[in-house]
């Protein structure tokens, strides 16, 4: 079921944009038009269903990338299906199409919702350099007060110049108080800190930003795991998430980088945002099947009201339909 981040349905959303689902159908326009309206194109040329056809359909949804394992698994499948259903028009397949991509994001049984009920909670927000991890911190710390709750920042990133900056101008907007030392400190002190104020002022959840380099990734290793050591240890009565952004516009590169971030630390989320600039949303579907790690939130767009709750349904009809 669709819901936003204000925990709002779909039908309860009523604005000039035309609500949610549209904001996600426009977001996902270049995706669209990668593949679902080369689907629909193979689909319309074949007057019958052939090898020809599927080897078509594979290629479309790799160039999409959909990654080359998830796409097999969905052609073997829909090529099952297509027969247990005796399907015999060529554009009869799209919905089943359609079907088989949701039932391969199901069958990770992942779940996608975040973990921050009862309260407090922190979430720790990680990933390469300039994927969007202070946006999407912005985002969340913009919806989760519209549904009520209390939020604090900390900003852990004291390594890029101009980091906290970024983060303490983003605090005053959406209005969340911020704990921030300065450049070159420690982020495990910073993220310390943060407890120790998020406790102080009875937060809800504190949100934690992360320097984004892999250029080493022993060094990325050792601070993630400062970091999450002094979580477990001065917050441990906290639900914990660890958000790893991902940028859509990277395609496949975004699952390499995925491998690295979970072998560092314990990943229970992915954003994966910048899908509203990019012809690569397929990433998604390859993320969800064969990382073992839900997305939870996606990026449509830079302004704080451009993040949603990753629903499979939703996505799969905002690309197809
Ligand atoms: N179009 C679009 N742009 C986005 C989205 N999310 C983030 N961005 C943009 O991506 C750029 C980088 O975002 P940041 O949030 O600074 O990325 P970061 O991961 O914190 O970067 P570093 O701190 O340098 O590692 C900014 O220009 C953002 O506006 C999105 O969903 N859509
Ligand atoms: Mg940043």
């Amino acid at each position: 079921m669709f819901k936003d981040l204000f925990g709002r349905k779909k039908e309860e959303v009523d604005n000039p944009d035309g609500g949610l689902f549209e904001k996600l159908r426009a977001g996902l326009d270049k995706t669209r038009k990668g593949l679902a309206a080369k689907v629909d194109g193979i689909l319309g040329s074949y007057s019958r269903i052939d090898e020809e056809l599927y080897d078509d359909l594979e290629e479309i949804l790799v160039t999409a990338d959909v990654g080359v394992g998830t796409t097999m698994d969905i052609i073997d499948n829909l090529k099952d299906r297509i027969k247990e259903e005796r399907i015999i028009e060529p554009r009869d397949i799209k919905i089943a199409l359609e079907d088989e991509i949701k039932d391969a994001m199901r069958q990770s049984g992942l779940n996608n919702t975040l973990e921050i009920d009862p309260p407090p909670a922190v979430i720790l927000v990680v990933g390469a350099n300039g994927v969007g991890k202070t946006t999407t911190i912005a985002k969340l710390a913009y919806g989760l007060k519209h549904e009520g709750k209390r939020v604090i920042l900390a900003a852990g990133d004291t390594f890029r110049a101009g980091a906290i900056e970024q983060l303490s101008e983003w605090s005053k907007r959406v209005e969340v108080e911020l704990v921030a030392h300065s450049e070159g400190a420690d982020p495990a002190a910073v993220i310390f800190d943060g407890i120790q104020a998020s406790r102080a002022r009875d937060c809800d959840v504190l949100i934690c930003d992360t320097a984004g380099r892999l250029h080493n990734k022993k060094n990325l290793m050792d601070e993630l795991n400062k970091i999450s050591r002094v979580i477990d240890r001065e917050y441990a009565d906290a639900q914990k998430e660890i958000l790893l952004v991902l940028d859509a516009t990277t395609g496949q590169n975004a699952i390499a980088q995925a491998q690295v971030f979970k072998e560092a630390c314990n990943v229970s989320g992915i954003v994966l945002t910048k899908l509203d600039g990019t012809a690569k949303g397929g990433v998604a579907i390859a993320l969800q099947t064969e990382l073992g790690i839900p997305i939870k939130f996606i990026g449509v767009g830079e302004r704080v009201d451009d993040l949603q709750r990753f629903d499979i349904d939703d996505f799969v009809d905002a690309i197809f339909g």
